[in-house]
């Protein structure tokens, strides 16, 4: 396929090109891939609605271009390789063809269950392989797919359904994830007594063959479903502008957002950076950690690679089971040629020194990338010096669920590199840094929020059910730009550095939190009056959970406590937002308008006391000084 960029030079011509004629540039594009009908116009936008529109009235199927078109091609390739938490038990791949057939048995099973074009199909299931054929047999037929990352509570999957009116929920009877044994379909069980009246079926894969309850009539195995269907399942013809997932995030409110993407654009922006920022040649094994529960899942598991032609690798398991080396041997193993994870995972395994990576042969890595989080030198320089014994450019991708694909990062091997520094734009990606007010920062080594502000084709085009949240979330900001919510630096060559989000969102482990959502958690607890939650510099996870507490009465025992608040949040959102420490405070600084002021209480919690800064606004500033004596390390 074409479109690969071979060198900075040629970057910057069409980074160039990209922004004096986009609409040129996209659909030459555009052209490499199979259309039921071309578009009549290439784009169509407005940031103030916003509406955005690419491929204007084109047709395709997404699972045409990931599966059919390589049948003439690539029959035999192998699509995905698939790597059990247990390594074990054995490796399973699929080809392009098998794959292809695996797909529309699955696409065939959804329709004799009821399942049409616009229905949307809600997953909760661990990263084996009928998770990818699902999602992809719900883009056969058109139906809308909305992953829910399997670590979420029956309550945080409970609001998605409802959110998205889900006819169907997908999952599997149990979860293997390191040495954990996790009743997956019991946590499905649990959310459908929660007012879920939407939900028709629960179709159930066999993961474990552990025993589970079973709701006669609502309730039925995949392979029972699946494997008598005929392998014929033709493609519905889709608009480029037909929903292809609804993806929930969290943003500085409490409730979850379902980021809308569309057809064509997705494909487009997905596959074209998946190939440039890559570099990937034909015949390479890539690898992605992440989870397909997570925007990086979706777009650099599953569809980038797959409409790329490429084998991608997915796994199950955990980077440290059943030892710290996993990683590494799973490299090995399938002599995985580009490897992309996230900062919390490198930190973590950089605790464990060289030897579990010296012990493996790595040879085959040409491509390391990060994505998630700000990337420190430190865990920089561990990935590129031990990991990739210095051969292997880093690619540190900086982009959003909501930007559907890459945004910021080198080109492998072609740019230039600088640790924590994602680097420069991808074409098509007209990026610029403004003040509060929204005034554009021009010129280079500055520093200020990072806006884009024309459209790029795999650009959020709604939030589900509630498309006025989407214009005051990311548009209504600044005139004419799509808000990021982070803050960035242009360095004096004008390569980007993330700073973080500047707005209400924690990012631990990569994962983003709304500290409303926490909060909201939290005051679930009886004894709970108020609450109040702020990242802190976290040598693993980047940030850790801080929250400050105010109690119905004295608390006696202080960690009892903090154990039954860790389990509320635990039930109402999962595991990974319990937080670190937690501080009982008999008030909260707050101003006057009764904000509460945080750049107290972060400061506070990263043991940064020496200057609070001005204080004197608040309307009970004497309660800084017990916050501070209070303060938990
Ligand atoms: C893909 C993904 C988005 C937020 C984003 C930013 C942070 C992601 C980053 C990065 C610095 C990177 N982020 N990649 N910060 N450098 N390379 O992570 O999507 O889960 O929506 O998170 O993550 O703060 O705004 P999502």
């Amino acid at each position: 396929m074409t479109h690969r960029i071979n060198s900075f030079d040629e970057y910057k011509e069409q980074y160039e090109k990209s922004v004096t004629n986009p609409e040129s540039f996209w659909a030459e594009v555009a052209e490499t891939f199979s259309w039921y009908k071309k578009w009549d116009q290439v784009l169509e936008w407005d940031f103030r609605k916003p509406a955005v529109k690419w491929f204007k009235n084109a047709k395709l199927n997404i699972t045409e271009n990931c599966l059919d078109r390589h049948l003439e091609t690539r029959p035999d390739q192998t699509a995905i390789i698939f790597e059990p938490n247990d390594p074990e038990a054995p490796v399973q791949k699929f080809t392009y063809r098998e794959l292809h057939l695996a797909v529309c048995r699955a696409a065939n099973a959804l329709k004799a269950n009821g399942i049409k074009k616009g229905d949307r199909v809600c997953f909760y299931m661990p990263m084996v392989p009928e998770l990818a054929i699902g999602v992809l047999a719900c883009a056969r037929i058109g139906a809308v797919h909305s992953v829910v990352f399997a670590g979420f509570s029956a309550q945080a999957l409970a609001d998605r359904i409802k959110d998205a009116s889900c006819k169907m929920v997908i999952c599997s009877d149990f979860n293997n994830r390191g040495a954990k044994h996790i009743p997956v379909k019991n946590v499905v069980d649990d959310a459908l007594k929660m007012d879920c009246d939407s939900i028709e079926t629960v179709l159930v894969h066999r993961n474990t063959g552990d025993g589970i309850e079973w709701t006669e009539g609502r309730d039925k195995w995949w392979h029972e479903e699946v494997d008598p269907q005929s392998g014929d399942c033709p493609a519905e013809v889709m608009d480029a502008e037909d929903m292809l997932f609804i993806l929930y995030t969290s943003g500085s409110t409490g409730k979850p957002k379902g980021v809308v993407h569309t057809c064509g654009g997705y494909m487009v922006y997905t596959t074209y950076s998946f190939k440039n920022v890559f570099q990937y040649r034909e015949g390479d094994v890539y690898w992605c950690t992440a989870d397909i529960g997570w925007i990086t899942g979706h777009s650099y598991i599953v569809y980038g690679p797959l409409a790329a032609g490429a084998t991608t690798v997915m796994f199950e398991g955990v980077p440290t089971y059943p030892h710290a080396g996993r990683f590494w041997e799973v490299v090995e193993k399938h002599k995985v040629n580009q490897f992309y994870t996230a900062p919390t995972a490198i930190r973590a395994l950089m605790a464990f020194g060289d030897e579990p990576v010296k012990k493996y042969d790595l040879t085959s890595l040409r491509i390391l990338g990060s994505v998630g989080e700000p990337i420190n030198e430190e865990a920089w320089n561990w990935y590129h010096e031990t990991v990739g014994n210095k051969g292997c450019p880093i690619v540190d991708t900086w982009w959003q669920t909501e930007t559907g694909g890459i945004m910021i990062s080198g080109l492998g091997g072609l740019s230039p590199m600088k640790p924590a520094h994602a680097g420069y734009p991808l074409p098509g990606v007209q990026l610029c840094l403004v003040d509060n007010e929204g005034v554009e920062i021009e010129g280079n080594d500055v520093e200020g929020l990072l806006c884009v502000k024309f459209p790029w084709p795999s650009i959020l085009r709604t939030t589900y059910g509630d498309h006025e949240r989407c214009r005051t979330t990311y548009f209504a900001m600044f005139e004419d730009k799509y808000f990021t919510g982070d803050g960035a630096r242009r360095d004096e060559n004008g390569m980007y550095r993330i700073i973080g989000r500047v707005d209400d969102v924690l990012n631990v482990s990569g994962h983003r939190m709304g500290t409303a959502e926490v909060e909201n958690a939290i005051n679930e607890h009886p004894k709970v009056v108020e609450s109040a939650v702020v990242g802190y510099p976290h040598d693993i996870k980047g940030q850790g959970i801080y929250a400050y507490v105010i109690t119905t009465e004295e608390v006696s025992d202080e960690d009892a406590f903090a154990k039954e608040v860790r389990d509320v949040v635990t039930r109402e959102i999962g595991p990974i937002a319990k937080p670190d420490r937690i501080q009982v405070v008999s008030g909260l600084p707050k101003t006057r308008s009764g904000k509460i002021m945080r750049r107290i209480l972060r400061k506070v919690a990263s043991g940064d006391t020496s200057n609070l800064g001005d204080t004197s606004t608040l309307l009970n500033p004497e309660i800084v000084e017990e916050i501070k004596s209070g303060a938990k390390q």
